[in-house]
């Protein structure tokens, strides 16, 4: 694999801080020290945003320099009909209800080229808990977009997904990880992780798998060498005590797997969701939760801003705060567009590289497993 080039890290500004806990874990972080729950605690209650900052900041450049990556995709939800009915979720309808609706595979194939004119490198797929689509219709979908976009990387299916593929088809996960991989699926991504713990899962998404199959799903894709993302949504009722739990557990997986690529911290978005009642995240949680993920999850090679979710500006400048990368182009969004989400639905590559290099970073285009893209007016050529 083509590495992308690291400039040493710039170390332009001193570190001061008057918080004494953040002293400590900057000796651990110069010494490159795992931190360990009492500094995730201490990083998440620190009103010293600067200070965290810089912390996030320095292990972000010592990783990647300048570097911040962004990719050319397109999103497919392929249904939103969900037996699952979260209370997180705005997005899930009941089969047969007033907005539901499946797409059959020729619309799955339509929209995987509508709506976009540049060559994507991803098609990421995701969909509600439909209780009768078979297996052989992802199958099939895979199958029939691998054949039409044989070039373009299929990041498919939840775990939450592939533990309801198994339950309604009488098969085991890691059966259902092996048809899906045969038939063309290249990786998966992040969702559903929610967050772990028992308490908060079981009033906001109580239908679920848990969280410690959520992890045993991941362990099982990553055996097979499907590489997958994970996610945590915060700012709902959890509290300091269960993201730190939860992204420990991540760390833990990753130590034995390494098979987790990006982590991606999603804001909670009320809207039209049963927990409308709580407000939405604000700027100063957002940028926080991103360089906690960055000093705590010292085994994930990359953290991801997703500007759908944290608006393009806040997203911009995460990534001085311990991100880099913006995700994509994404095209179409649904699951936080019907919570409320103001953020556009897609954005150009132009727009996504304007916002990197005004950031005064360096915008690499990348696809999915991290390789670096480079175009030419007629070619798109991955440097693996
Ligand atoms: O699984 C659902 C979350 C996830 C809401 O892996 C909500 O590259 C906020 O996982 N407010 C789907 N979040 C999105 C996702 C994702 C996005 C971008 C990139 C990647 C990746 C993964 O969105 C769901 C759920 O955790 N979600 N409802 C809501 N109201």
């Amino acid at each position: 694999m083509a590495e992308v080039q690291v400039p040493a890290p710039a170390g332009r500004h001193e570190f001061s801080t008057d918080d004494a806990r953040l002293k400590r874990i900057y000796e651990k972080v110069m010494a490159q020290e795992r931190l360990d729950e009492s500094d995730a605690l201490a990083l998440y209650r620190t009103h010293d945003m600067l200070a965290l900052g810089w912390l996030a900041n320095h292990v972000r450049e010592r990783m990647h320099g300048d570097v911040t990556y962004f990719n050319v995709n397109r999103h497919i939800n392929y249904t939103n009909v969900c037996v699952a009915n979260c209370r997180l979720c705005a997005f899930g309808r009941k089969k047969g209800t007033d907005g539901s609706y499946t797409m059959d595979l020729d619309e799955v194939f339509r929209t995987a080229a509508s709506g976009y004119s540049e060559a994507v490198t991803e098609f990421h797929i995701v969909g509600g808990l439909h209780p009768d689509l078979p297996l052989k219709y992802f199958t099939d979908a895979l199958r029939g977009l691998k054949q039409r976009y044989p070039q373009v990387h299929l990041k498919g299916f939840t775990m939450v997904e592939i533990a309801f593929f198994a339950k309604l088809n009488k098969m085991t996960t890691r059966e259902v990880l092996i048809k899906l991989k045969e038939a063309g699926l290249d990786s998966m991504p992040g969702g559903g992780a929610e967050i772990f713990s028992a308490r908060v899962r079981s009033i906001i998404c109580d239908h679920k798998i848990d969280g410690n199959e959520w992890l045993e799903v991941a362990r099982e894709a990553h055996s097979l060498g499907i590489k997958s993302n994970a996610t945590m949504l915060y700012g709902h009722i959890e509290d300091e005590e269960d993201r730190v739990d939860h992204l420990l557990k991540l760390r833990a997986l990753q130590d034995e797997t390494h098979g987790f690529q990006t982590f991606i911290g999603l804001s909670f978005h009320p809207d039209h969701t049963v927990l409308q009642h709580l407000p939405w995240t604000t700027g100063v949680l957002d940028l926080k939760q991103i360089a906690v993920a960055r000093l705590v999850l010292d085994n994930f090679p990359h953290i991801k801003a997703y500007w759908q979710m944290l608006t393009p500006k806040i997203a911009q400048i995460a990534l001085r705060f311990g991100a880099d990368d913006l995700d994509g182009t994404v095209v179409e969004e649904k699951i936080y567009h019907d919570a409320g989400a103001t953020t556009p639905q897609g954005l150009t590559r132009q727009d996504l590289v304007r916002l990197i290099e005004a950031a005064g970073r360096v915008a690499v285009e990348r696809d999915t497993l991290y390789h670096q893209v480079t175009r030419t007016a007629t070619s798109v050529t991955v440097n693996a």
